[in-house]
């Protein structure tokens, strides 16, 4: 009897989404390099499932029902490659690869297109959740080759999350748009845990506030707008206890590490000359922190003054609250704007709605508020931005003050808030009918001839001073980005 999909790489992710297909009655096969891995696996958490063992590859897609849909969930890069080597052989035409690891989007455009060359399906698909999530429905971002999607489909979106009655799993888009998307909702993941971080920071040492303090704050915070998984996961942190009885979180070494997700978002913003100000802060707040014996030396250098907060706690609490929903906002505006025009250059034909549906259960950053966000593409599919959208205009108004407050907070006692700050800076930015750009184009005329446009002629119409009275009249080549 032939099983319904293999699945290779059992590592934390592979098994606990074999365990979970198994719960929903498929027959997967694994296989695993080491191969003792794959005993270990049936001898374990797998035995007494229905889930079969194999010890080579041949054996493996042997086992398999046609079309074979094969799941790759390794380390992500060359192993993939190396993979997909391997299987090509032993496969037929309309056989299916899935890749579920974090693969970089541009890997998955190549893959979806070389093996649609010799006639295999391929499918690189976001799984997010971590161990949890897989065990028991992460959120699933599939793309690539659209022929797959209805042999999986079945598969995935009965094992993914379910909120309301419907998956957290959805066709993506072509090529690596799943991937793609996936990226982007690591890059918000950077975002949301930093502002955590810049709230926490400002809570304890700028008001004080002890583990159990903070516990409270943030179990009441997420009873309302704030709402989310990190959000709970942070306040449980809070309660836990290390063997000698205090706060754990105080023991852990202040240095973050990183995989590469959120700089791939930031780099991608950057190619893009997409405004994606809160991720790259979070991915650099990363990058600083791993700086810790650095940092050390710098404090003695350079000593802070230590302001003492002297207000209204009870305020100020709150305000620190609506400055992290407001500048949460901001990110997931940043970041849907980024697939907007990703979605144009690359493609992807992107549903902004069906995304938010797919975010809100499973996933690390699930949240109560990707309902508005879903509901604000209902309204406008074709929405520039979400801050232009009725909810978000009325959020921001709301936490505008509490937003400026806390920022300044951060300034007078002197306490970074890299995420807070430059979302305000967006948001100011953003809102602003003038900028000063026309002195930074006045700049680049001035010392490289880059010409400017004027507001008393049309745009597209390109002009060169001759600011010195010494230049030339020949102007360089003029471009945006
Ligand atoms: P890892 O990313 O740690 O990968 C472990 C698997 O890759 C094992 O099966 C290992 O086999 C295999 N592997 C390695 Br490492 N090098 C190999 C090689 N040269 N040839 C063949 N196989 C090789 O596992 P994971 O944390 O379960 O993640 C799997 C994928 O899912 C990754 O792409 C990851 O980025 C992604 N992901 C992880 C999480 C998470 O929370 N962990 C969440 C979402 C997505 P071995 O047993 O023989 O060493």
């Amino acid at each position: 009897m032939k099983v319904q999909i293999g699945l290779i790489g059992l590592a934390v992710m592979g098994q606990n989404l074999v365990l979970n297909m198994n719960d929903h009655g498929f027959k997967v096969a694994v296989f695993n390099r080491t191969t003792s891995v794959v005993d270990e696996f049936l001898n374990t958490a797998a035995k007494g499932t229905n889930v079969v063992g194999a010890h080579s590859l041949e054996e493996f897609v042997e086992s398999l029902q046609t079309p074979r849909i094969v799941m790759l969930m390794v380390k992500a890069g060359d192993v993939v490659d190396q993979y997909i080597d391997k299987l090509i052989p032993l496969l037929s035409k309309g056989d299916i690869i899935v890749d579920g690891g974090n693969s970089l989007y541009t890997d998955t455009n190549r893959r979806t297109a070389s093996l649609s060359e010799v006639g295999l399906n391929f499918i690189g698909t976001g799984v997010s959740g971590g161990e949890e999530g897989a065990r028991t429905g992460p959120s699933i971002m599939p793309g690539g080759n659209p022929a797959a999607w209805e042999t999986v489909k079945p598969i995935f979106q009965a094992i993914s999350a379910q909120v309301d009655g419907e998956p957290c799993c959805n066709w993506v888009g072509d090529k690596g748009a799943g991937h793609y998307v996936k990226m982007i909702h690591n890059g918000i993941e950077y975002g949301d845990m930093q502002l955590i971080c810049e709230a926490y920071q400002l809570l304890s040492e700028g008001l004080g506030l002890n583990a159990d303090e903070l516990h409270a704050v943030f179990n009441e915070w997420n009873q309302g707008e704030l709402s989310s998984y990190l959000i709970e996961i942070t306040t449980g942190i809070f309660a836990h206890k290390d063997a000698d009885g205090s706060p754990l979180v105080e023991k852990i070494l202040d240095t973050a590490g990183q995989k590469g997700t959120g700089k791939w978002t930031a780099i991608n913003a950057l190619d893009l000359g997409m405004p994606l100000t809160l991720i790259g802060e979070a991915v650099f707040a990363r990058c600083l922190s791993a700086q810790k014996e650095e940092r050390v030396r710098a404090s003695e250098r350079l000593p802070k003054e230590y302001a003492v907060f002297s207000g209204d706690k009870a305020i100020m609490i709150q305000a620190i609250g609506d400055a992290l929903y407001a500048a949460k906002l901001i990110s997931y505006a940043q970041g849907f704007r980024l697939m907007r025009e990703a979605s144009k250059e690359y493609g992807f034909e992107l549903n902004y709605g069906d995304i938010a549906l797919m975010w809100r259960g499973g996933c690390i950053i699930r949240s109560q508020f990707l309902n508005s966000i879903k509901q604000a593409y209902n309204k406008t599919p074709d929405l520039e931005n979400l801050l232009l959208d009725d909810f978000f205009v009325a959020a921001m108004k709301k936490a505008n003050a509490g937003w400026r407050k806390t920022v300044m907070l951060g300034i007078e006692l002197e306490i970074a808030t890299p995420t807070f700050s430059s979302a305000l800076a967006y948001f100011d930015g953003y809102r602003s009918a003038k900028l000063p750009a026309n002195l930074l184009q006045a700049q680049r005329d001035y010392f490289g001839a880059h010409t400017y446009e004027r507001i008393d002629q049309p745009r597209g119409k390109f002009f060169h001073t001759d600011w010195t009275g010494q230049g030339g009249i020949v102007s360089a080549t003029t471009y945006t980005v």
